[in-house]
């Protein structure tokens, strides 16, 4: 049996952990947690996430050889990368910046993306007010600049190699144009750069398969 077992459903958010898995070759269990069926609320997975969300994972040798569980996919990533040595540089330099990418993806993209997407997308009759989405699409827009600029003609955030900042930041931006179909309303074909970083990412072996793990 698997140590790690994961909770999750194919949101961006739960992409992230379960492509890293696939990528990272690691051995896995995965449950679905419908969070449109309220799977979230139970009081046995709110054992396991207190926040009741999607994704966790519980590590049955964790820290000191005991069963260890884990909410919050940045701090589940970091995790998984320092437990098995993937996807986090060595050099202290190069893994200070990819830390700090991951933690720009958790304070920033995941929000804002996620504000974006419910009143571009799912707020509908709720609020006919123009200003929240005028508000999410311009800062959504503004850190997809972030984004752009730092790539310049690398094939990912830091360089020639993936990181775990990657693994959180692409499954968002994917979402944008394949759950909001926000390509238009964002001018996403301005985003060049953008373009061929989805697609190196789409090329790391397991990826495409992690996407599809707990799916709707
Ligand atoms: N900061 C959290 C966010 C997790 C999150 O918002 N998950 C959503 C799905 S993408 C969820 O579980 N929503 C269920 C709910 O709000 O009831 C993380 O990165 O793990």
């Amino acid at each position: 049996m698997a140590d790690i077992h994961l909770y999750s459903l194919a949101t961006p958010n739960g992409q992230k952990v379960s492509c890293f898995l696939e990528a990272a070759n690691i051995p896995y269990e995965a449950s679905k947690i419908d969070i449109l069926k309220n799977d979230q609320f139970t009081d046995d997975y709110i054992k396991i996430n207190p926040n009741s969300k999607i994704p966790a994972i519980v590590d049955k040798k964790g820290p000191n050889g005991e069963e260890h569980a884990i909410m919050e996919s940045g701090a589940i990533l970091l995790y998984l990368a320092e437990k098995y040595d993937q996807f986090l540089p060595k050099d202290p330099v190069q893994k200070s910046q990819c830390i700090q990418w991951l933690f720009f993806q958790m304070a920033s993209v995941g929000p804002m993306f996620g504000q974006f997407g419910h009143f571009f997308k799912y707020a509908g009759e709720k609020c006919d007010h123009p200003y929240p989405t005028e508000r999410y699409s311009n800062e959504v827009k503004r850190l997809l600049k972030v984004i752009e600029n730092q790539l310049q003609d690398n094939a990912f955030l830091l360089g020639k190699e993936a990181c775990i900042a990657d693994f959180a930041i692409v499954p968002w931006i994917l979402c944008l144009d394949k759950f909001y179909n926000a390509e238009e309303q964002l001018s996403l074909n301005e985003f060049k750069k953008i373009k061929s970083y989805q697609n190196n990412f789409l090329e790391i072996p397991g990826v495409k398969k992690g996407l599809e793990v707990c799916a709707f």
